[in-house]
């Protein structure tokens, strides 16, 4: 007899990789598609994506791809910016459930609430967002940063302004700190770069004498205490390609970042945070995204067999629209 779960949630058949992509591939000629993943999905989605990066860089793609149909491997607010950012393309994400707990921890009610307090109080200031936030949010905003161009951006902001960033504290905290402007900070948090354990990366640091600690600004400030290089996914690639000699990295952000390290620069070698380290060396790996991990090659497939689910436009979209114009295309 069935479990009342399985009735529900069946459980996936399994189906040979080498199948689904040669179907994969034949459905995108079929329906003149492009697949753009996220450096955060699994490495076999990687390998059979035309395009990867992180949310600027895909961002960016989206618009300049030729082709009318969009399979967005990665989170909603990424499919969601590329819809929003070409409206006339059909941009498809394979699990509508692949949020984020970024743009869960920032409820556009809450936000308005908060900026209508702020403004109540006399305060002048506007409002940044990390792109990982909803359409929703983003229409609320002046700004939205990405961790590829934050910086540049935060330099855009009138100096006589405050700046209210949204959602993620420790982004927010790191970026006050390199630019000089003071920040009001919302309580948010990725839950990926929330658990490294400052212990474990000690630990792997005392083990792997020499190593070199790379890690993602989300990480909390008791990580990036201990990190030798600190920035987004693009800045870690551009960094590992520079160094010919072989090194050992400790890398503080979502495993699956390995991949395109590996790929670009083999001479290094690649350890995660936190590196539970057994007696042989190995290390486990526990900082997975759950929400990218719903990417599979099956609803890869099935996406672009069934042409859903797809990003449907929505009227708030045009007010986003212009922020996230103004922010990564200009
Ligand atoms: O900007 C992105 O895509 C995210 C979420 C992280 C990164 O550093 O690429």
């Amino acid at each position: 007899m069935l479990h009342p779960l399985e009735l529900t949630h069946p459980a996936p058949r399994y189906e040979d990789p080498l199948d689904l992509i040669e179907e994969i591939e034949a459905l995108k000629r079929q329906h003149d598609a492009v697949i753009l993943a996220h450096f955060y999905v699994d490495g076999e989605i990687q390998e059979i994506a035309d395009h990867t990066g992180d949310s600027l860089k895909l961002a960016r793609d989206a618009v300049a791809v030729p082709q009318q149909t969009i399979v967005f491997a990665g989170v909603h607010f990424m499919a969601e910016s590329a819809k929003i950012l070409s409206p006339q393309k059909r941009v498809l994400l394979p699990d509508l459930q692949a949020g984020c707990s970024l743009a869960d921890s920032c409820p556009p009610d809450k936000l308005a609430a908060f900026q209508a307090q702020l403004r109540a109080e006399g305060r002048d200031f506007q409002t940044v967002a990390y792109i990982n936030t909803t359409a929703a949010v983003k229409s609320l905003c002046d700004w939205i940063v990405t961790s590829g161009n934050a910086r540049e951006i935060i330099e855009r902001v009138p100096a006589d302004k405050e700046i209210l960033f949204v959602p993620d504290q420790h982004l927010g905290r790191y970026l006050s700190e390199v630019t000089g402007r003071p920040m009001i900070l919302w309580p948010g948090s990725c839950m990926v770069h929330e658990v490294f354990s400052v212990q474990d990366l000690l630990r792997a640091k005392r083990n792997n004498p020499g190593s070199i600690v790379m890690a993602h600004p989300e990480c909390p400030r008791t990580v990036l205490e201990h990190a030798d290089f600190i920035g987004g996914t693009e800045k870690m690639r551009k960094h590992v390609a520079s160094l010919t000699t072989p090194h050992v990295f400790l890398v503080a952000t979502e495993v699956n970042m390995i991949h395109p390290l590996q790929k670009l620069a083999p001479q290094h070698t690649y350890l995660p945070v936190p590196g539970i380290m057994a007696s042989d060396g190995k290390t486990c790996a526990c900082n997975k995204c759950p929400h990218m991990a719903l990417n599979t090659l099956q609803k890869v497939r099935d996406c672009l067999k069934l042409g859903r689910p797809e990003i449907a436009w929505q009227p708030y979209f045009e007010q986003a629209r212009s922020v996230l114009q103004n922010s990564l295309l200009k």
